[in-house]
């Protein structure tokens, strides 16, 4: 059988905003993770339209295309054009699962959840010639998946090619987050097994691994394992994780040993207000300033994200959550103006009051403003939003964020890798069109090298298991 996979490129691919290497990062995970259910005697043929074109050209026996919400105009539209060739097609992924009606328009078959166990159930009823219109995942499990598919990922084209996911979805429930959506009808954390998780590290070449796991930390016992496996591994790797579990125990700890240098954290708002209206209670009364020396008392870097717009935000909320990163030496910003995805409780929330004003899904990129504010303007917001990325940004931040941490080294990956990430833009634009990205992994591994982080730790007087004790 002949099978096409295309990820369509997210929206902004076209706009003022688009950069590149941002969306040279990763390849696209989910489809090698589906093409392991093919069989090998099929032909693959899998294009990521953010690093290349989409060979249109052609007329396969299948076509997979993935849907998040601000690709979903493109990927309907070459569903269409493949559909009028008398291709079949299926889609699946965040968007058609909380749009089923949407999708199922531009689609032979849908798949609502993940693809674990649908995908090849899709594939023995496709080749007996009676697929269904649309598959619902209601077991989930990741044990005895098939290994990921990598060969048809092209390495070169990423600047991070060795991105894996270990658990799926999170054990929290925020209102404004994508996954109570798409894990309705069944489990919505769980695990591989560490074996198996241990195994997949153990495929990927070179030392930097990205954790694209919503919350690596969210299960205890899983975690705590994996990091000890992956103790002698030699390995440096990012990832993600909530306040709260950086907060308690000392799972945090045995991550830095495994090699975490640099962690995406979630403090969203600073109101409480804020953290009420969106259900995130696992910040509610954390002190963040805590969290944060604990992260850099044990070298690594922040990678904090902020929402802007919630109800409970006025004018002020830009520049108090720039001067509290620059404070605190949080080395990336990830900004974004609330988006209220379909399917979220916070979609539903403000449909019930009235208060979307668009549903163009195109506009649903965190950029921009949806629904209608409270305390603010829709222009002050993608105002603030804006000067917020400027002035974290500028130069002179970036020093001063950088020179806030105790040990020279940590200084200096700080300085590297802020700005490298901002202002290197054309530099990174010469190697992606060289189609060479792969080659500057080693410099990122250099940048993540581990700090010594002794006097730091002493400086802020952080005792080596923290406050609140493991649950
Ligand atoms: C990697 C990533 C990116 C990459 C995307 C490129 C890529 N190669 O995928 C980059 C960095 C570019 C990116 C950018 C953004 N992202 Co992003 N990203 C992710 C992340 C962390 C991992 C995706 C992943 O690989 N998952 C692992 C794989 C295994 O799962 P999967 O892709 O979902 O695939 C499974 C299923 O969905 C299903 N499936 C998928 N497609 C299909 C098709 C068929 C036919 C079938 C059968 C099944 C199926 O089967 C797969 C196996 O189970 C997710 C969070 C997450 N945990 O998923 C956020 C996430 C997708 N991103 C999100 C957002 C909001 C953004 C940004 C808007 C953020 C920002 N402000 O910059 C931007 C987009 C900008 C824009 N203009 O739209 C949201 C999406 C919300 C939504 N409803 O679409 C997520 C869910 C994060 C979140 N918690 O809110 N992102
Ligand atoms: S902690 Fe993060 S991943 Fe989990 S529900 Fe909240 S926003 Fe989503």
């Amino acid at each position: 059988m002949n099978v096409k996979m295309i990820l369509p490129a997210l929206t902004e691919a076209e706009s003022p905003f688009w950069r590149p290497i941002k969306y040279s990062l990763f390849p696209p995970l989910g489809l090698a993770t589906l093409a392991a259910y093919l069989s090998p005697d099929d032909t693959v043929c899998l294009q990521d339209q953010h690093v290349e074109k989409v060979d249109l050209s052609d007329t396969p026996d299948l076509v997979v295309i993935q849907v998040y919400i601000t690709n979903a105009y493109r990927a309907y539209s070459f569903a269409d054009h493949y559909r009028a060739k008398g291709v079949y097609v299926i889609l699946g992924g965040l968007h058609v699962t909380s749009l089923p009606e949407e999708a199922a328009q531009h689609a032979d078959s849908i798949f609502l959840g993940p693809g674990e166990e649908t995908f090849p159930q899709f594939l023995k009823d496709f080749r007996a010639k009676r697929p269904q219109k649309r598959y619902f995942s209601a077991t989930r499990s990741l044990v005895h998946v098939p290994p990921i598919r990598r060969e048809f990922i092209k390495r070169n084209l990423y600047l991070v090619p060795n991105s894996i996911v270990v658990t799926r979805g999170c054990p929290h429930h925020c209102n404004f987050c994508y996954k109570d959506a798409f894990f309705e009808g069944g489990k919505s954390f769980y695990t591989q097994t560490v074996d198996a998780a241990l195994a997949e590290i153990d495929r990927l070449p070179g030392r930097h691994l990205y954790f694209l796991d919503d919350h690596l930390l969210g299960n205890v016992k899983f975690a705590s394992a994996l990091f000890e496996g992956m103790k002698g591994m030699n390995r440096v790797f990012q990832s993600a994780a909530t306040v709260d579990s950086i907060l308690r125990g000392n799972l945090i700890e045995q991550a830095a040993e495994a090699g975490l240098r640099s962690l995406f954290v979630g403090f969203e708002t600073f109101s409480p207000e804020n953290l009420k209206q969106s259900n995130k209670k696992q910040n509610l009364l954390k002190d963040y300033e805590r969290a944060v020396k604990r992260l850099h008392s044990l070298g690594i870097m922040i990678n904090g994200s902020f929402v802007f717009g919630l109800d409970d935000d006025d004018q002020d909320v830009f520049k108090r959550t720039v001067a509290w990163g620059v404070e605190n030496s949080i080395t990336t910003s990830t900004y974004h103006i609330l988006t209220p995805y379909p399917g979220t409780s916070l979609y539903a929330d403000l449909k019930r009051e009235g208060r979307i004003m668009t549903d163009n899904w195109d506009l649903y990129d965190t950029r921009h403003v949806v629904y209608k504010t409270r305390k603010l303007s829709p222009q002050q917001l993608e105002e603030g939003y804006h000067w917020a990325y400027r002035e974290f940004y500028t130069w002179s931040n970036i020093a001063r964020a950088s020179l806030h941490h105790e040990s020279p080294k940590h200084m200096l990956k700080h300085f590297l890798y802020s700005g490298g990430w901002k202002k290197f833009e054309p530099l990174w634009n010469i190697v992606i069109k060289s189609r060479n990205l792969g080659t500057m992994l080693p410099l990122l591994e250099s940048i993540l090298s581990k700090v010594n982080y002794t006097s730091e730790k002493k400086q802020n007087n952080i005792p080596v298991a923290e406050a609140i004790p493991a649950s």
